[in-house]
């Protein structure tokens, strides 16, 4: 990224000053923007064809917070860690709640695991068998027991239930069993000592199932939502639709049925490929900002990719400044001047407003929010210089050298 000295900001302030723009406000919500990251961001990752685990990566969950410490030290935006159980299971949570602490963290939502155990080969919360249902449950609930000992106060649940052909199972009977278990699940949550715990029910139109999936889409999470009670939301994950689905449309929608939990934000181009959130598309990235800019607070905002090939924390330092910048544009759109031309019928006037926005290059607001945050005017370009590698990739590597029995 270019040099943006204090000029270009300047510069910037004043031409958006002179647009109408209320800078001070924009640097204000752009300050109180907050991303969480996934601990499984950091850790190994690959596809079904293979992985290339770097040097010096983390393998406990005290290293993950580590990277993650890092990524916040270079944005001032990225506080919290999702987590995921059981990968990130630990004997004792309060200790790993302290590391966080003393790292300057939060744990974030708590994401249970329903798609690795064997006996969920036909389903978890909705399987036909009522002891792998009690199973998955149970496993749900010890999640929910988790997130209270690290004040966590969401729970973010993924259900890769589904069928491979036609006649496996019968649909209405499925979503007749997960209302069942998560309404158990639903109430666990709720109530004790104040903390009313969030339940984010997160879709996906299909993988690991390829016939159907019970919660295939905005529409079925948001029925199951509504069933379960006001603490129920839904979480749009942007690798989980159909080619071509209009996402800043299903954003809006959510919102304006109070239902719109949180994102797990990453890119695609084909499928559900976890890539760098904006890496592909991101004048859409902008379009679903421009949604969230008018809300009177955002949803939990959580990173969800998988760094097959890319250095890792780097990663996600870019992915939490694409985020910084999409906001940032949403934040600039015209809106006095976009509501006349939508009422005038201005179609291209109106759209051309959203173009001027996205098309400004905002960099060096972010940047000098990030300095004032006392964080990197270029979190990446800081990454690259910095030593992340001698204060813990090295160290990390020679433990695991040593443990891999290959000496120094
Ligand atoms: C499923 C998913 C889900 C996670 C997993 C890591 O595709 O998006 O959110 O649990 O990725
Ligand atoms: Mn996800």
């Amino acid at each position: 990224m270019a040099d943006t000295s204090s000029t270009d900001y300047e510069r910037l302030a004043d031409r958006l000053g002179a647009r109408g723009v209320d800078v001070a406000s924009v640097e204000r919500r752009l300050a109180e923007h907050r991303v969480e990251t996934p601990s499984w961001g950091y850790a190994n990752a690959g596809t079904r064809f293979g992985s290339f685990p770097p040097e010096g990566l983390p393998t406990t969950t005290f290293e993950k917070l580590e990277d993650a410490a890092e990524v916040h030290r270079l944005t001032g935006a990225a506080p919290s860690v999702a987590l995921h159980i059981p990968w990130d299971a630990v004997d004792d949570y309060a200790a790993l709640r302290e590391h966080a602490t003393s790292l300057g963290l939060t744990i974030g939502a708590i994401n249970p695991n329903l798609f690795q155990d064997q006996r969920f080969r036909l389903g978890s919360l909705t399987n036909p068998d009522v002891t792998v249902r009690r199973l998955a449950t149970d496993h749900v609930l010890e999640c929910v027991e988790i997130a209270r000992e690290l004040g966590s106060d969401a729970i973010s649940l993924w259900l890769p239930d589904g069928t491979n052909y036609a006649g496996q199972d019968t649909f209405v009977a499925r979503r007749r069993r997960l209302h069942e278990t998560l309404t158990e699940v639903y109430a666990a949550m709720g109530g004790r000592d104040g903390n009313n715990m969030e339940l984010l029910v997160e879709y996906k139109l299909f993988e690991p199932a390829f016939y159907a999936t019970d919660l295939a889409d905005w529409g079925s999470a948001l029925l199951t939502a509504q069933r379960l009670g006001p603490r129920a939301k839904v979480l749009v994950d942007l690798g989980h639709h159909a080619q071509g689905v209009n996402i800043e449309q299903i954003v809006a929608f959510l919102a304006d049925e109070d239902r719109l939990g949180g994102f797990h934000f990453n890119n695609r181009k084909y499928a559900d490929d976890d890539l760098i959130v904006g890496s592909v598309n991101p004048f859409e990235l902008f379009l679903i900002y421009a949604e969230l800019a008018v809300l009177p607070s955002l949803p939990r905002l959580t990173i969800d990719q998988a760094h097959v090939i890319e250095q890792k924390i780097e990663a996600m330092t870019l992915s939490v400044v694409n985020l910084q910048e999409a906001f940032a544009k949403a934040l600039i759109v015209d809106r006095v001047a976009l509501a006349e031309r939508q009422a005038a019928g201005d179609v291209l006037g109106a759209h051309e407003l959203m173009l001027d926005a996205f098309r400004t290059d905002v960099r060096p607001l972010c940047a000098h929010v990030r300095e004032q945050l006392g964080a990197a005017a270029d979190p990446v370009a800081a990454f690259r210089a910095g030593d992340w590698w001698e204060r813990l990739g090295s160290r990390r590597s020679a433990v695991a050298a040593t443990t891999r029995g290959l000496g120094a």
